[in-house]
């Protein structure tokens, strides 16, 4: 199937140059327990993964358009004895990814904060355990957020802000759940969650649907506002 397949035109150094510019530098600093990640304004790309070993975690840059985001310039760093991780990718179309979406379970001891910032962002938490305080935020833009076998041990916050906005959480045990989407014309799918006390789900202003499976298949006391359409 190569063939015919024509060599590719050579980069010059100039073209090149921008290329690796594209994906930007993840700055990680560790202090006392407490794990924080800055982006810059560029499209970064992140996974954060805890090891078997807890509070370890290796953090690593993953390619958004051109080559992957560096990590303190390096292609991944380890941290140890990381209870709380804070992520502020900055401005730009992000990809943040926290825990694998197959394998062991990623536990974070103490709490997990994203920082909104503007940009198309793209945030999946699988597989997480949080034994403190989760707090998601992504800001305007139209942004992809998926949550899927998460545990959120103490309250869980979810708030997209404006743009059009799609949001699954699916499969996933909290204690305390509010999840705001904001302007724009958001999309929500809620399903097979346990809400141990309480939950709102808020779409807030514009047209907003939720896949209402979730009558059938997650159980709680879980109130509904402000969702135009039911499916
Ligand atoms: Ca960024």
């Amino acid at each position: 199937m190569f063939a015919n397949r024509k060599s590719s035109p050579k980069l010059s150094f100039e073209g090149l140059e921008k290329r690796l510019m594209m994906d930007g530098n993840i700055t990680a600093t560790f202090q006392a327990g407490n794990l924080l990640i800055t982006g810059d304004k560029l499209a970064n790309g992140v996974s954060i993964v805890g090891s078997a070993v807890p509070g370890e975690f290796v953090i690593q840059g993953m390619q958004t358009a051109y080559v992957p985001t560096t990590v303190n310039g390096k292609h991944s760093i380890i941290f140890e004895h990381v209870q709380n991780i804070t992520i502020d990718l900055k401005a730009g179309d992000d990809i943040l990814r926290v825990g694998n979406i197959t394998g062991d379970l990623t536990r974070i001891s103490g709490g997990l904060t994203v920082n909104p910032g503007p940009g198309n962002k793209t945030l999946t938490v699988t597989n997480v355990s949080v034994g403190g305080i989760t707090s998601l935020a992504t800001g305007a833009g139209n942004d992809l957020v998926t949550v899927e076998k998460l545990v959120a041990k103490k309250a869980f916050a979810l708030e997209t802000g404006a743009g059009n906005d799609t949001v699954k959480i699916r499969n996933s045990v909290f204690a305390d759940l509010t999840v705001n989407l904001g302007g724009g014309n958001d999309g929500l799918v809620f399903a097979g969650n346990t809400v141990g006390r309480k939950g709102v789900l808020d779409s807030g202003a514009g047209l907003d649907s939720l896949n209402a499976n979730w009558r059938k298949v997650s159980t709680g006391n879980i109130s509904v506002i402000n969702f135009e359409t039911y499916f």
